[in-house]
């Protein structure tokens, strides 16, 4: 036994106990595309199961009007294959979901991905099994597949939550949760619409069917700050200037805090005078993207005056854009500030006020009290629609564990496991579950998600190539590690004004029982020291692992 495995502990299996796979990848979103790429490449025998009808992840199933990105696209996609990078040209500085949906089957047709998934597929348990060191799989429909190592790429905000409002079963118009949108178009011409939410996806759907629609009503319960998106189309000399840059993209990528092209600035908000302050935040509003949030100055997320400064602003603004005073204060947050919650990037959002066919309902003033056959009584008044739009977002981050019966060495739950809160080793793993790895886990970081995306797969894959170099069955983090991993990610949060605000960033759904109390569950820390902490698990030879 060499020093690198000096620390395998586990006595090996007799070799007659082969599973189906060796890998079984959860999920054919971005994550699990990229992983089954990197296990192909390596000669294992993997396979991918996703319940849906086809591929893509969040960008199958949120096909929502005005869908898009806000990072920027050249940021986003895989950075893998330079050949990949030359061939594809994103049309927008912000793709929108049908042009990211083609990119994810244009991926995985270039690298034959299809015909190692399997779609359709839900899977209801996830069983360790400690004789044969495997994982025996169920799916809905009966069938089942044994495999040695469990890799989850379902996605932080894969399923959809639907308002716990009496009625809503009884509405006898058409009704669409965003994340449940259907393939057809839906024809608004004319029609009476209401939309329930105001997050990200709220967001972008308001300002996208309001031209549309015969008449908007939205349904506000908590206003976010929004800062302008910025969006334009890419010409062809913007697109050899981001192909022949690329390296340099996604250096910067690896360098910033969440993944972003956006660097924070390193002065504080007060080290400047309030002339100089005024003139940043007015560039930072007129700039593409997450800048107003990812590059403004560094203390803006910690430091309630400073945030005060730029919240500030941006009321400034959001008063200066929406005519009716009255209107635009309802829009104004007033109990979180600028940057706390995950900020939804808009393209005349705050316009769409100014319209005459829509209108703002306050549900702090006024609550839903029920939905009807007709529409939607609140407490002042009953509205009838045609249509009603469900943009009430996700049972974020665990939600998606929560479906499936996983259970882990002695029949252990990770539902119990993570009851009070997730607890994980590095994001990727837990102790008690054995040979089970998560891509964009609990205890990762969100940010620019594909970035994390391509080194997690990446750290997976050495782990994995390291078990069969090494005839390993058996891996498993330490109670000590996750414990500690826990407690440094619940560490970071602690300083953030984020993690005293309501969100789906700590744990909080409305309409999810046992989702309301705050609880830690991303990563907080910079992208680059989290991938450092890895690096040097994987560089010590995995030494803080059970193996064997
Ligand atoms: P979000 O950001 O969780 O937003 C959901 C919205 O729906 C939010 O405004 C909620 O108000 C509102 N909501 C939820 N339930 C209700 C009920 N019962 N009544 C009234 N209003 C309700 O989800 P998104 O889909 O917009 O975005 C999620 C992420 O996906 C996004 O950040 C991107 O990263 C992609 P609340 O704030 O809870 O008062």
């Amino acid at each position: 036994m060499d020093t690198a495995t000096a620390h395998i502990v586990q006595p090996k299996l007799p070799e007659t106990s082969e599973p189906d796979w060796e890998v079984v990848i959860l999920g054919a979103g971005v994550g699990g595309i990229y992983q089954i790429k990197r296990l192909v490449d390596l000669g294992v025998k993997a396979t991918v199961l996703d319940l849906s009808p086809d591929l893509g992840g969040t960008w199958y199933w949120n096909r929502y009007p005005g869908a898009r990105f806000d990072s920027e696209s050249y940021s986003y996609g895989y950075s893998f294959s330079k050949e990949l990078l030359e061939e594809w040209e994103w049309s927008e500085h912000f793709a929108g979901q049908p042009e990211t949906l083609r990119y994810c089957n244009h991926v995985a047709d270039k690298f034959d991905l299809r015909r190692d998934i399997q779609f359709r597929s839900r899977v209801t348990s996830a069983i360790f099994d400690e004789d044969t060191r495997s994982w025996r799989i169920a799916l809905e429909d009966g069938s089942k597949h044994t495999c040695r190592f469990l890799i989850t790429a379902i996605g932080p905000l894969s399923t959809p939550t639907l308002p716990r409002i009496e009625g809503r079963e009884s509405f006898k118009g058409k009704s669409f949760h965003t994340a449940h949108w259907p393939k057809e178009p839906v024809d608004f011409a004319g029609k009476r619409v209401a939309v329930i939410g105001t997050g990200a996806t709220g967001v972008q759907t308001i300002q996208t069917i309001a031209s549309e629609v015969g008449h908007l009503t939205v349904f506000q319960r908590t206003p976010n700050w929004c800062a302008p998106l910025h969006n334009g189309k890419i010409d062809a000399e913007t697109q050899a200037a981001i192909k022949a840059g690329y390296g340099e993209i996604f250096a910067r990528c690896q360098e910033t805090f969440a993944c972003f092209i956006h660097t924070p600035d390193p002065r504080g908000a007060f080290e400047v005078s309030d002339a100089e302050r005024e003139a940043f935040y007015e560039k930072l509003y007129g700039e593409r993207g997450f800048g107003i949030w990812q590059g403004n100055f560094k203390d803006i997320l910690v430091d309630r005056k400073a945030n005060a400064t730029i919240s500030d602003f941006v009321a400034r603004k959001i008063r200066q854009r929406v005519t009716d005073q009255r209107v635009a204060e309802k829009l104004i947050p007033r109990n979180h500030g600028f940057g706390t919650r995950r900020l939804p990037l808009e393209t005349f959002y705050y316009e769409v006020y100014n319209r005459d066919n829509v209108e703002l309902v306050d549900l702090m003033e006024t609550p839903i009290e029920r939905i009807t056959p007709q529409g939607i009584r609140t407490s002042e008044r009953e509205f009838a629609f045609d249509i009603i739009i469900f943009a009430t977002g996700f049972d974020a981050i665990t939600g998606s564990f929560d479906k499936i019966d996983v259970r882990g060495a002695h029949g252990a739950m990770l539902r119990d496991k993570w009851k009070r809160g997730p607890e994980t080793y590095l994001g990727l793993m837990v102790d008690g579950f054995p040979n089970m790895m998560m891509l964009m886990g609990p205890h990762t970081a969100l940010g620019n998600i594909p970035r994390s995306i391509e080194y997690s797969v990446d750290w997976v894959t050495g782990l994995i190539r390291f078990t069969l170099e090494n005839k390993l069955t058996f891996l498993d983090a330490t109670a000590e590690g996750t414990a500690d991993w826990t407690d440094h990610v619940k560490a970071l949060g602690a300083g953030l004004l984020s993690s005293e605000v309501n969100s789906w960033m700590t744990g909080i759904n409305s309409n999810v029982e046992g989702k309301q109390t705050r609880i830690v569950a991303r990563y907080s820390g910079s992208a680059p020291a989290y991938r450092a902490r890895c690096d040097a698990v994987a560089a010590s030879g995995y030494a803080e692992l059970r193996l064997g």
